[in-house]
């Protein structure tokens, strides 16, 4: 397969490329791009170095697969154009998430409704992805009527300059903002930017993806994302409330069995899912689920996963993974 990964120099890209290695992923030609600024530059691939190259010479190549992880705007003008030469391409931004026409992909959930027509594929949002493989077999099993959504979302979601502006925050030195405020010793109840209705995208990419990927637009949804002073890895309280009433023992049991969930939920020894034990990770890690006593049929759990992988790079692969093993892409 020759697969062009687009953002090749950015967080998600770099992770991409490590998932690909690790996965063992055909590829027998790798294309790197970035941005104008990065033309020319080396960037390591199994143990080899390869030259990043620019948008038009990638195309130029017609790979089978580009996987695009370098921002909405880039997504918008150019997938299109490598969908001309007949490639498919996995995005990981928000550009064509709720577009009618696109799929909006969890391998776990709805693969299977990928074809050979959908040349442009949207890989969700990474909050609503680590929360969705939780969700969807509760869903086909009780039917979700309610989520309350509460996230804790790492600095990685937001990028280089994120990070950078904790490292300095705790060395004491001034430099670049990514944020606002201070990260450090703090919580921001701002992820993204602030829409008309007083959501953030963030918040709103939360309620719209998820109703999209369970196909259900009766689900009744609200959210608030914050970001904590964690570098990687999401973390999310759910409160759900089911058409039918559960067995707790048997929706554990549903959710130990489904593909992609480890399930964390022993608190008399404290065991929980947290980042610092799903960093690196390509589950999700679901736990703390008990009935909530205030309304009927509902419960909370506490969804945490690497941001990075599951959330970007680890399911962006996985519906690469799915086009070749399924012969779509030949
Ligand atoms: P570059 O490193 O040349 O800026 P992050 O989200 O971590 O900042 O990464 C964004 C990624 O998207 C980087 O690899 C960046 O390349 C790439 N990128 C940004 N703008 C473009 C563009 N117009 N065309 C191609 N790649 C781009
Ligand atoms: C965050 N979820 O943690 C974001 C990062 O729409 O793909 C990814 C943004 C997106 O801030």
């Amino acid at each position: 397969m020759k697969i062009a990964v687009v953002g090749a120099t950015g967080l998600v890209g770099q992770k991409i490329l490590e998932v690909l290695t690790e996965r063992n992923f055909p590829v027998d030609e790798l294309y790197p791009v970035a941005s104008e600024r990065s033309k020319g530059k080396k960037i390591e691939f199994r143990g080899k170095q390869v030259t990043v190259i620019g948008m038009k010479e990638a195309i130029e190549l017609k790979p089978h697969i580009a996987i695009f992880s370098a921002g909405g705007n880039t997504s918008l003008e150019w997938a299109p154009e490598f969908e001309k030469v007949g490639t498919f391409v996995v995005d990981n931004s928000s550009a064509w998430r709720m577009h009618p026409e696109k799929k909006l992909i969890v391998p776990e959930i709805n693969a299977s409704e990928l074809t050979v027509n959908d040349k442009i594929i949207a890989n969700p949002n990474c909050s609503t992805i680590q929360m969705v493989v939780a969700l969807a077999p509760l869903h086909k099993k009780y039917g979700i009527k309610r989520l309350i959504i509460s996230t804790y979302q790492s600095i990685s979601g937001t990028g280089v300059k994120a990070v950078k502006q904790l490292e300095n925050e705790r060395a004491g030195v001034d430099g670049e903002m990514a944020y606002p405020y201070p990260i450090d010793k703090n919580c921001l109840p701002h992820c993204d930017v602030f829409e008309e209705n007083a959501y953030t995208k963030e918040e709103m990419k939360l309620i719209n993806e998820t109703r999209k990927i369970l196909c259900d637009d009766s689900i009744r949804i609200t959210a608030t994302a914050v970001r904590v002073p964690v570098v990687g890895g999401h973390s999310e309280s759910v409160n759900i409330e089911f058409e039918k009433d559960f067995d707790l023992d048997e929706l554990r049991a549903i959710l130990a069995q489904s593909e992609g969930i480890i399930l964390q939920d022993e608190p008399k020894k404290n065991i929980y899912p947290m980042p610092r034990f799903a960093h690196e990770k390509n589950e999700v890690f679901v736990g703390r689920i008990r009935r909530d006593f205030s309304n009927p049929n509902s419960l909370n759990m506490w969804i945490v996963a690497d941001n990075l992988r599951k959330g970007a790079a680890t399911n962006a692969i996985q519906i690469a993974e799915y086009l070749t093993q399924s012969g779509i892409v030949k």
